[in-house]
């Protein structure tokens, strides 16, 4: 990477810098997404031991019908997330919008996915919006007056602890407005090996997702990290019902970030995601707490996956 042309986000340099600095030993997980990480974690999505990507997708395809039965047509469709939009397209044919928004803080994935659906559905009108959806939005004027379906897939929502995650549904209620809906997807709690094998794959694509962050410090903060002394970890914490990602260091290291002096023991670990998974009603309380009332779920026979449409 050539740090001469790279933007340097300043919540990124202060997140890398407190997790330093602070002996947190913790960084965000959205930092992961960057373009390399993206294009890892469509990878990750194709691999045989990561099943949500397999699994959500076949119950969007199952059971859209029946969402678009539970709702009116001609409302506006308003993703969070939207990144690369490979789901979208199932739940546009069943529900027939009158309008798609796709939300992302990345402007170039909202050109992509804009691109691949426009020939896909001539007719729909696409408003894309560059925006942080973690924080209460204005929409684009011209679906202010539409009824909304919020679409939220993936267990995005996952990566967040319980108290973020209900602050976003909060704000996504604000979003799309009383009597909207919301289809989400939420990861089940299952056996303990499957999970750890979806986050630590055999062929090392999941490893080598967490790792490019300590590439992205070197090529946007100046580091110099020896990426080669750290070891992708993956592991179950049951208090918590969620895997966590570390990068443990193989040896004492030393290296600069910015001209400062950072360094970690052998065994130290960087604490970089975390991939929250719900019980059979944990969804639905959360949902709950968040201001939305379930209307349905439907989940795989291994209840490996689930996804609720909720109302406002
Ligand atoms: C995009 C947050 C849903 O937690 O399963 C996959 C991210 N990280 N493998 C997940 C991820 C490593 C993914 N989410």
């Amino acid at each position: 990477m050539d740090m001469n042309t790279i933007p340097v986000d300043p919540a990124f340099r202060k997140d890398v810098l407190r997790c330093f600095e602070d002996g947190s030993h913790a960084i965000p997980a959205r930092w992961l997404y960057d373009r390399a990480g993206s294009e890892l974690f469509e990878q990750i999505t194709e691999l045989p031991e990561y099943y949500p990507t397999r699994t959500e997708t076949a119950l969007l395809k199952k059971y859209c019908s029946e969402v678009g039965a539970l709702g009116g047509e001609g409302r506006a469709v308003i993703e969070f997330g939207s990144g690369s939009s490979t789901k979208t397209p199932h739940l546009l044919e069943a529900i027939h919008p009158a309008a798609y928004v796709p939300i992302d803080i990345s402007g170039e994935f909202l050109a992509y996915s804009a691109a691949q659906l426009k020939p896909v559905f001539p007719d729909l009108p696409i408003y894309p919006l560059e925006a942080d959806f973690m924080h209460p939005l204005r929409l684009p004027e011209e679906v202010l007056d539409q009824p909304k379906i919020g679409f939220f897939p993936g267990s995005t929502i996952g990566n967040m602890i319980a108290r973020t995650s209900v602050d976003l549904l909060r704000s996504m209620r604000e979003t799309l407005g009383v009597g909207s809906q919301l289809l989400i997807g939420f990861d089940r709690i299952k056996d303990k090996d499957l999970l750890i094998a979806a986050y630590d794959d055999s062929a090392g694509v999941t490893a080598q997702f967490s790792l490019n962050l300590l590439h992205r410090i070197n090529g946007e903060l100046e580091g110099d990290i020896p990426v080669d002394q750290f070891r992708h970890v993956a592991t179950w914490n049951d208090r918590y019902a969620r895997i966590e990602i570390y990068l443990e260091a193989q040896a004492d290291v030393a290296f600069p970030i910015e001209e400062r002096a950072f360094s970690l023991s052998k065994g130290d670990r960087l604490h970089v995601e975390n991939s929250h998974k719900y019980g059979i009603r944990d969804a639905r309380l959360m949902l709950r707490a968040g201001g939305w009332t379930p209307v349905q779920e439907w989940s795989d026979e291994s209840d490996y996956f689930s996804l609720i449409l909720a109302e406002a």
